[in-house]
């Protein structure tokens, strides 16, 4: 094959990898050959993923650390430097939504959705850039959203950083294209996690949430997107296959961003 999709020797961190998305990705990463770690806020998560990953057959390492702490992230990345290595590969993956009207949501909770899913990607990419500067590579794939590009009811904070990550991811790209470091997008449809349960809840009349069937109505290929449809485009994205594909975002969504919608009956 002419495209080098290995990812042997290298070493990737994967934020927010506890379960979900960030899990499936760096599962992904680690069957293409890269040295595995994550981090996640809690102890009871993290109990979980390291023996999920074990499970997995995955030797990654675990860090107890908010994305959003500056100092807790430069520890963690300076640690991980000492014992694994140059972080080759990052993945911003953390994030939270809140789903709440504009005109009810505190500024407060606007502040947290903004500091975790725009500030952090900020942070730990500040972190590692040094890194790879002095090693003459790096890949940068920050994990946007739908509302990177459209609006709805209630997550206005949530489309407010997703679309400043969108433009965070060009101007890393812009910046550091020069250094060999390329920071890109993958901007997931509607997938099946922890953080979309409630959207896909049973009613109580054992019907689906009107808000599933309106996402599989919207999705050309009918269904929601699940963690491992996700692992192509990551590794893609994280190997010398794409050494020359910089400040994109690949949109992984089934097909939603392309679509006008069905017409009634
Ligand atoms: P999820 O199931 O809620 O998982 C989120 C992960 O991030 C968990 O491991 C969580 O662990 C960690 N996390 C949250 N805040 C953190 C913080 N401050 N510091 C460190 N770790 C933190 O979410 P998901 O659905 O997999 O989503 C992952 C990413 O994809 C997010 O950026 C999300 O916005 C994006 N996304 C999701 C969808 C979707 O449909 N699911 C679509 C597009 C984009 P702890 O709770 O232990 O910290
Ligand atoms: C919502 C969802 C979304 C998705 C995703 C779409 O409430 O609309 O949670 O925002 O999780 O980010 O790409």
């Amino acid at each position: 094959m002419g495209a080098n999709f290995s990812l042997e020797g290298k070493v990737a961190l994967v934020t927010g990898a506890a379960y979900g998305i960030g899990f499936a990705m760096a599962k992904g990463l680690a069957e293409a050959g890269a040295s595995i770690a994550f981090n996640c806020r809690s102890k009871e998560h993290m109990d979980q993923a390291l023996a999920d990953y074990e499970k997995a057959g995955i030797k990654a390492k675990g860090y107890i650390c908010d994305v959003t702490v500056e100092e807790d992230v430069q520890k963690m990345v300076a640690d991980i430097e000492a014992t694994m290595g140059t972080i080759d590969i990052l993945v911003n993956n953390a994030g939270i939504i809140k789903r709440i009207p504009m005109h009810e949501m505190k500024a407060e909770e606007f502040r947290q959705v903004v500091d975790i899913d725009l500030n952090a990607p900020f942070i730990v990419s500040k972190a590692v850039i040094p890194g790879m500067m002095k090693k003459g590579h790096g890949k940068i794939i920050n994990v946007c959203s739908m509302m990177s590009e459209l609006g709805r009811e209630t997550v206005s904070a949530y489309a407010a950083a997703k679309g400043g990550l969108k433009m965070l991811t060009k101007n890393i790209a812009s910046e550091y294209g020069e250094y060999n470091i390329q920071c890109n997008g993958i901007g997931p449809g509607y997938i099946a996690t922890p953080q979309t349960a409630p959207l896909r809840e049973m009613q109580p009349d054992g019907s689906r949430h009107p808000f599933d069937q309106f996402i599989v109505a919207k999705t050309p290929q009918a269904r929601w997107g699940t963690p491992e449809d996700l692992v192509g485009p990551t590794v893609f994205l994280a190997s010398d296959a794409s050494n020359f594909v910089n400040g994109h975002i690949l949109y992984v969504d089934g097909g939603i961003l392309a679509y006008i919608g069905k017409q009634p009956k």
